[in-house]
Formats: C-alpha cells, structure tokens, sequence
C-alpha cells in the first residue's frame, strides 16, 4: 500500500517537472518568436560606481497642465512655454483640461489655455512652432493652428485621432512652413500652413508587411514624422513607420512612396535622420527589439536586437537619437523591472556594425533620451527620464554620472532650454503627477538635442 502511494507520488511528480519543462520550452519559443531570432551579442552593463553624484536642482516653478504621453511635445519659443495636454484623463470624454498650454517661461504663469473645442475626446500630445503659430492634431478627428493668442487661423477634419506630434517643413516654395500629421486611420496629410488646404495625402494599407491580413488598428500612425531631403530635390520628404511593420519615405512634394521598408513588428516611436561621416543615415526602432540603421534609398546599414539581462523582448517606445559621439541612445520599456531602461549603441562607422551595447537596467523609459549640459562640464551629458522617480546622466562612455530624485512618474521628454536668457539651462519634466517642473540646472550652452523631436519643427533631424 505504502509502496503504491509512493510510486504514484513519484509519477505525479515527474508529470508536474514534464509539464514545467514543457512550458518554459513555450514560453521561450514565444520570446524568441516575437524576438525575431537574430543573433545576440552580449551587452555589458553600466556600473553604478560611488562616483555617481546625486544632484538637486532648485525648483524653479511648478504649474498644473494635466497628463501627458511619451508622444507629447514640451517646446520653448519667445519666452513661452508650449506643451500639448490629455488633461486629467487619457481616455475620458469632454475633459475640461485637454489642450495646449501656453505658459510664461520666466513665471510658470499659464498665459492661455487653448482649448476650441467642447465635447469628445480632445487630448493633444505634439505641437510645432513656427514664429508665434501653433499647430496641433487632436484626439477629436482635427488639425489646428492657432496664434500664441489664442486666436485660431484655420482647422482641418481628419479621418481619426492625432497621436503623433506634426512635423513642419515647407513644401509649396512660398518660404512659409507646411504641417505634415498623420492619423491613427493611418492616413498622412501634408496641409498648407497658411490656410489648411490639403496639398495631399497617403493612405496606409491595412496589410501587414509579410502579406498577412490584418486588423483595422495594425495600419496606425502613432508616431511623428521625420522631415528630411533624402532624394535631393530640395524639398525635405517624409519618414514615418506603422502598426502594421512599414517604414515609408514619402516623396515630400506630392506624398507617393519613394520606398518603403518592412521591420518584422509595428512601429510606436518616430524615427531620427543624421549625417554619419556626411552620410545621411536614418535610424528607426520597432516596437519589439530591433533597431535598423538606414541609408538614404532605404537600404539596411546594420541592424541590432536589443535584449533584456533575462533574456527577451526589449519593448521600444522611446525614440532612438544618434550621439554627437556616435552611438544610439534609447529607452525600453516593457516587465516593469530592471529589465527595462536604457541602451547606448556604438555605431561602427568603420563598417557600419551596431555592436556591444552598454545598458542601464532600472525601469521603463519610454521618453526619449536628450544630449545636452546640466551638469556644467565642456562636454554634454545624456540625460534620461525614468517612469519611476529617477532621472539618469550618463556619459557618451557609459558611466552613470549623476542621478535626480524627481516628484513623481514620468512617461513624456523633458525639455532642456535656456527659458530665461541668464546663460544657464533649465531643466523642465511634465509629471504623471500631472504638474509641469522647472529646475534649474548647472549646465549651460551646449545642447544637442534638447527636447523630443530636437526643434520647434519637429523634424527629428540632425
Ligand atoms: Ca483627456
Ligand atoms: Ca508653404
Ligand atoms: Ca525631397
Ligand atoms: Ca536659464
């Protein structure tokens, strides 16, 4: 009897040890599946040494505008603070502090609260500037441009929401810059930044890029577009991926496809142009893993899977920025762990390799990483905010330089500017909290790439 129960006890257990091995067999096949299968290379980490100097900065100023996305704008422009807001939901309707905020840079003093419309949902994450103009899409199907006072000069009906921020570059001569927006109907429209007519538009397929039928949402713009003249006629053309894992360049003068690149899963973050040893390189990231380098007829230069400590999927939000000292520099965003956080690349120009990337492994970063000074060194730093209350400085060699206690969670991309022409600049972080900060930082001069898409247009060029 007693031999009998044993034996049954033995068998129960060698089932249960088959069945666990059975699942992680599952489960890595899955990783690996969504992961892509491309080989590994093994990535360092980056040392938290006692060097790392905990900084305060003084806060400056601190005002309500209400929550933001990691696809918002906070933008600096004659003595104004510019940023897109969801209000005090992302999802509830008829949200009385939805809107774009302008704010006094000196003061923190909300100037204007510019909000036309009443009912629906109407978020706003990206804004673009030009002189004393605004343009903006909301979560209510429209395309807006107002003046800093407030006063609007023209809309346009689009076919669905507005996630990413316009891009502004001008495309009809007349010297004055047109807005370039896509939907998440995934529809991009090229519309006169004089008036608001239509100059033209692209429609994005509902097939997947491996061919594979898919559902409505798969062909979303999410992201903002990269403006940049890629095939030298003068006009700056447009770079922007789906849902649905196609990467396109747009011809920028009449919107048709001058090619187009398939990643192996969709797209959620914008992509970035710069000229690498005085080529034009392009440099994207797709939601699972993988980041491409490009060239400028949309051939792949090299291509790294970026993996977590533990093994899997890296989950790519941020958007990549390439470092004045040649390397890539995003955040991921994916277990909620140390698993997440931030990746520095080296590009290989010699053979254009991607090759032993440095992480900081802490919580998700979903903002994007900015190049400038705040510490007060000859060199800038590279400054990453973290969705816990941390924000990281790291070096172009990958030390962790400093790190910043902050108020509360942030999802959105700092802005670094001088916002009072004193010399030295301001640091401001839009919370989860739903409270705009500004510091005031050690650092001076030298900023690179200062804020989401690197300028007021958002070109996401350098
Ligand atoms: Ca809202
Ligand atoms: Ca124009
Ligand atoms: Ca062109
Ligand atoms: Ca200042």
């Amino acid at each position: 009897m007693f031999k009998q129960q044993k034996s049954k006890f033995l068998g129960i257990v060698f089932l249960l040890i088959l069945f666990s091995l059975i699942q992680t067999a599952i489960s890595k096949k899955k990783t690996s599946l969504l992961a892509n299968n491309s080989p590994k290379t093994e990535t360092k980490q980056i040392e938290k040494s006692s060097e790392t100097q905990q900084i305060n900065f003084p806060l400056k100023w601190r005002t309500k505008i209400g929550l933001t996305t990691f696809r918002s704008t906070i933008s600096y422009s004659n003595g104004k603070i510019i940023v897109g807001s969801n209000g005090e939901s992302r999802s509830t309707l008829n949200d009385s502090s939805d809107g774009v905020y302008v704010i006094d840079s000196k003061t923190g003093k909300i100037l204007r609260h510019i909000k036309n419309e009443v009912a629906g949902d109407t978020d706003i994450n990206g804004v673009a500037i030009h002189q004393n103009i605004l343009f903006f899409g909301s979560d209510n199907d429209r395309v807006f441009s107002y003046n800093f006072n407030g006063n609007q000069n023209w809309s346009f009906e689009t076919n669905s929401d507005i996630e990413g921020a316009p891009s502004l570059t001008d495309i009809t001569g007349d010297s004055f810059p047109d807005v370039i927006v896509a939907s998440e109907n995934g529809t991009v429209y090229a519309l006169d930044g004089k008036n608001g007519n239509l100059i033209w538009n692209f429609q994005n397929q509902m097939e997947q890029a491996e061919g594979k039928y898919e559902y409505l949402s798969s062909q979303a713009f999410m992201s903002s577009p990269a403006v940049v003249d890629i095939n030298n006629d003068g006009f700056r053309d447009v770079l922007i991926g789906g849902r649905n894992a196609i990467f396109y360049a747009l011809d920028g003068k009449t919107g048709s496809v001058i090619w187009q690149y398939h990643t192996g899963s969709g797209i959620h973050s914008s992509a970035m142009a710069a000229h690498i040893d005085r080529n034009l390189r392009i440099i994207l990231a797709e939601s699972y893993s993988d980041i491409h380098l490009l060239d400028a007829k949309g051939q792949l230069q090299a291509k790294y899977e970026l993996s977590a400590p533990s093994g899997g999927i890296q989950g790519l939000f941020s958007s990549p920025i390439y470092t004045p000292n040649g390397n890539i520099a995003i955040g991921s965003a994916w277990w909620d762990s140390q698993d997440d956080g931030f990746w520095l690349i080296p590009i290989n120009t010699q053979n254009n390799e991607l090759t032993s990337p440095l992480f900081t492994g802490e919580n998700r970063v979903s903002a994007t990483p900015l190049v400038a000074d705040i510490l007060g060194q000859k060199e800038p730093q590279i400054i990453i905010v973290l969705e816990n209350n941390k924000l990281m400085v790291s070096s172009e060699s990958g030390d962790l330089i400093a790190t910043m206690a902050k108020e509360a969670q942030v999802e959105a991309t700092p802005l670094i500017a001088d916002i009072d022409n004193d010399g030295k600049n301001e640091l401001l972080i839009a919370a989860n909290d739903g409270y705009l900060y500004c510091y005031e930082t050690n650092g001076g001069g030298s900023i690179y790439w200062g804020q989401f898409r690197g300028n007021n247009y958002n070109t996401g060029t350098f």
